[in-house]
């Protein structure tokens, strides 16, 4: 990069200049120089009065240009200009046919966008702009062609063809090679392209629709993994017809192929009836694979499926309206796991999740809207608060409108919408429309930043019976929005009479800075379950005192809030004893001891969930676990990582302790002889064990340790020996270092489960930790070319283990600045990903802060620093 890149603005959307209608390609693929051929149908824009003589301009980075010609006119090279955006050319009519030959390498491409080897096969990943890595092309998502894909290759290295659409010809050609035809019916952005071609092995079964049509369902996967797609295929089949049943939406085509590759930038892509995955998010059976795995696998398959309706058909008008896509799949895919599994505990997770990733985004130097007003990159925007964020928005509105309303309100989306390209807006007044309905202020969550701060206080009055609550809204500045306005939002209020029973249970809408709802005929005085199933994504503050905390966690109709009131317990008593360890000099018993009786009580109140027959076991598992070190970290300023990790440890020891018994017993009664299956109830059944045996561990009685060796040494499934070796992990016992031999040995050849392996070392808790992270750079497995590996070595270190990332000495900052700029070079899009836990500095004491501003100011100075990367470090340090 030699200049400042530019920034890249909402309000100067223009419609393009040109069309695309149709696009026919050539590919002849080689690992070295692969040739593309295109022929594109374009056409004037009536909207824009374009036509003869106008400029015509076609994205393209990073390729050698062979040939252009219009109307079969081969172009002098004065004809056009190439530079490093892109082609340029005048119009020889308001209808004309472009041909453009290009070259590209796709061994060499370690970006990992556009076309690139994988192992041995070729693949693409087109979002958000890698076709103009292709060839030359309105990389733009408001220009949908149909395409027509001819793919040519040596036909014992790429036996398998893929692209989008159907398979309409396909036969053999000289000197060993063959070609397949591939045509997609459905006009499409680039962006959903898809090519694969290799020698890879096919799982298929299908799927019969709600019209009674068959569909061919295929999942591709590297030899020697056919035994591992079981789980994506069942997922896939499953996502198909919910969606049918949920959302009346059907599938499209008489095929649906799936790919599993090993390099891959993020979790999967939904190119047109050619799902690409991260074989991470593909791959599993039970001694290869954890239940968390399984669930991980479940919703990413059925992400991708869903965007076939939210996202193809119906796609997004410009990136700006990213969420439009996303916000809504993450809403289905959310959705879809809880009919699957546990509603209340897919909650759990889902907010869990946002408030450990989202929040902070929100809070911090990278804060933007769900709907961005500018960017530099967009691939830095795929981001918590687009996706997440986003979903919670869509959320809000299934709340307000009901489900018939929300279900009225997405059939006219996807009516009025079908086969086109809009923006955020358009959906909402799909939504207003179908409902007469009006979500002026509730779009604000699109345009607004920030996590809003709710502060409440009750008033109970016997003689009127009546109960009025006062609750006030605000949302502090970020980035580029200095003030803040008012908020609309479902509040779900339970109030509990004191035998546990909910006296009123009622969503209230909030809408202004503060407001009071009155609650009549309340005939006790209540204990409030506020924002119960996290009706709003906010912040609340709260004083509520801890025996009605303790109340709500035992009696709360609401699982989630349940859940909630246990980790507000935990986290204030948490916030307090760390006060307490800064305040005596680093004693963390001495600061559990001064919380006087909170701590036995939170004690006892989490041994009765972890007691009660009555809960689903999954959620006992996750009520039981302290917030973690990140979360705490975030409620603290200055956050002092090592006061934090020292309190939840000593805190963790005394619950192993104080519930010893229940915990041996819930340990041993929840072991099971029967073979493993990866549903809710087994899975559930396998966490409530796994926890009960981190707290024995944690209580530092050395027969634990000896037990968590030995459920190492004998489980027959992934889930069980990673339990057991996760909590080994930190510990100086002998059985850490066999189990990570053994695991080493048999997993030697396998990526995926390797990956596991390397992130365990990494957020280690261990003090040698960061100097073993930088013997494994050297390891025979580990590559910077691989996004896993990076993310599981280096990623897992600065997200999963605060401590060593924070050590007072700088070193964390020092090796990670070292990996971010060595992994530029190679791959931008995934170091500028892994640059934001430096830009978290303004939450540290001023020694470290300044330590990662350094490190930030190093990154900055590398010569030739990408646009990614470039744009998250120099934000990241304002
Ligand atoms: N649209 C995909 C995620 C995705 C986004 C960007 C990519 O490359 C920059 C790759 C995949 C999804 O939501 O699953
Ligand atoms: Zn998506």
């Amino acid at each position: 990069m030699s200049e400042q890149p530019q920034v890249i603005h909402r309000k100067d959307y223009k419609e393009p200049d040109f069309f695309v209608e149709k696009v026919e390609l050539v590919f002849d693929l080689e690992r070295d120089v692969t040739n593309v051929k295109s022929r594109l149908f374009i056409a004037a824009n009536p909207a824009r009065g374009t036509g003869k003589g106008d400029e015509v301009f076609l994205h393209g980075e990073d390729m050698k240009l062979l040939s252009v010609a219009l109307d079969g006119v081969r172009l002098a090279s004065s004809d056009f200009d190439v530079d490093a955006e892109g082609l340029r050319f005048a119009a020889p009519g308001s209808n004309f046919i472009a041909e453009i030959e290009t070259q590209i390498s796709p061994a060499n491409n370690t970006r990992l966008e556009g076309l690139y080897v994988s192992q041995s096969a070729f693949c693409t990943q087109c979002e958000a702009e890698g076709f103009r890595r292709i060839t030359y092309f309105p990389d733009r998502p408001d220009v949908m062609a149909t395409y027509k894909v001819t793919i040519n290759a040596d036909k014992t290295n790429c036996p398998v063809l893929l692209s989008n659409g159907n398979l309409i010809d396909s036969g053999d050609l000289d000197g060993g090679r063959h070609f397949a035809v591939w045509e997609d019916p459905f006009p499409k952005p680039s962006y959903l392209f898809a090519l694969v071609a290799g020698d890879l092995a096919c799982v298929e079964d299908s799927f019969v629709t709600m019209s009674g049509r068959k569909v061919a369902l295929r999942i591709f996967v590297e030899h020697g993994n056919e035994d591992r797609c079981d789980y994506a295929m069942d997922s896939l089949i499953r996502s198909m017809k919910w969606d049918e049943e949920v959302y009346g939406l059907e599938y499209d085509l008489d095929l649906f192929n799936i790919v599993a590759v090993s390099d891959f930038n993020m979790g999967a892509m939904e190119n047109k009836s050619l799902n690409i995955f991260n074989a991470k998010y593909i791959l599993a059976k039970p001694d290869t694979a954890t239940d968390m795995d399984y669930e991980l696998i479940e919703s990413i398959v059925a992400h991708e499926y869903f965007h076939n309706w939210s996202g193809n058909r119906v796609t997004c008008r410009d990136w700006f309206q990213l969420s439009l896509k996303e916000g809504l799949t993450v809403f289905r895919d959310q959705e879809f796991s809880a009919d699957q599994r546990s509603r209340p505990v897919q909650r759990i997770k889902d907010v869990a999740q946002l408030r450990a990733r989202q929040f902070p985004e929100d809070g911090g130097p990278l804060a933007h809207p769900v709907r961005p007003d500018s960017y530099m990159e967009i691939n830095n925007f795929y981001t918590a608060t687009v996706y997440e964020k986003g979903a919670e928005l869509i959320r809000m509105m299934h709340t307000l409108l009901g489900p018939d309303g929300y279900r009225k309100g997405i059939d006219l989306y996807f009516d009025r919408h079908d086969g086109q390209a809009v923006t955020c807006d358009d959906f909402a007044k799909a939504m207003e429309d179908a409902n007469g309905i009006d979500f002026t202020q509730l779009k604000r969550w699109y345009s607004q930043a920030g996590t809003p701060e709710l502060t409440w206080t009750g008033n109970y009055d016997a003689d009127a019976k009546q109960f009025r609550l006062s609750v006030s809204q605000k949302t502090a500045p970020t980035p580029g929005q200095p003030d803040k306005q008012p908020l609309h939002m479902p509040i779900a209020i339970g109030l509990l009479g004191a035998d546990g029973s909910d006296l009123v249970a009622q969503m209230v809408e909030l809408t202004s800075d503060s407001q009071e709802f009155v609650f009549d005929g309340v005939s006790e005085k209540p204990v409030v379950s506020f924002n119960r199933g996290f009706s709003a994504p906010v912040n609340v503050m709260t004083d509520q005192p801890d025996e009605e905390l303790v109340f709500l966690m035992g009696n709360d109709s609401d699982a989630f809030n349940r859940w909630e009131a246990g980790q507000k317990y935990a986290t204030r008593l948490m916030l307090s004893a760390i006060t307490a360890y800064e305040e005596n000099g680093g004693d963390a018993d001495a600061a559990l001891d001064a919380q006087g009786d909170s701590v036995e009580s939170f004690i006892a109140a989490m041994g009765a969930t972890l007691m009660n027959d009555d809960l689903d076991k999954a959620f006992r598992a996750d009520a039981v676990m302290l917030p973690g070190e990140e979360f705490l970290s975030e409620q603290r300023k200055p956050a002092n990582p090592e006061a934090i990790h020292q309190v939840r440890k000593a805190l963790r020891k005394r619950i192993g302790l104080g519930l010893m018994g229940d915990l041996a017993n819930t340990y041993h009664q929840n072991a099971s002889n029967a073979a493993f299956t990866p549903d809710a109830t087994s899975a559930g059944q396998r966490a409530l064990r796994a926890a009960s045996l981190s707290y024995l561990v944690a209580s530092e009685k050395g027969e634990y340790a000896d037990l968590a060796a030995e459920q190492y040494r004998t489980a027959d499934n992934m889930t069980d020996q990673m339990a057991a070796l996760s909590v080994l992990n930190n510990l100086d016992h002998p059985g850490r270092a066999e189990a990570l031999a053994d695991f080493e040995e048999r997993f030697a050849k396998d990526g995926v489960v390797l990956d596991k392996w390397f992130a365990l070392q990494a957020v280690s808790s261990r003090d040698d930790t960061l100097a073993r992270i930088k013997d494994l750079m050297s390891h025979p497995a580990f590559t910077m070319r691989n996004p896993n590996k990076v993310r599981s070595l280096i990623g897992a270190f600065a997200m999963g283990n605060p401590r060593a990332f924070h050590a007072k000495d700088g070193s964390g900052y020092e090796f990670y600045a070292d990996r971010l700029i060595e992994l530029d070079d190679i791959n931008p899009q995934v170091a500028a990903r892994l640059c934001a836990p430096l830009g978290t500095w303004a939450k540290y004491d001023g020694e470290r802060a300044s330590l990662m501003k350094a490190a930030l100011e190093r990154v900055l100075a590398k010569p030739e620093i990408s646009r990614d990367l470039y744009e998250i470090a120099s934000k990241s340090i304002a």
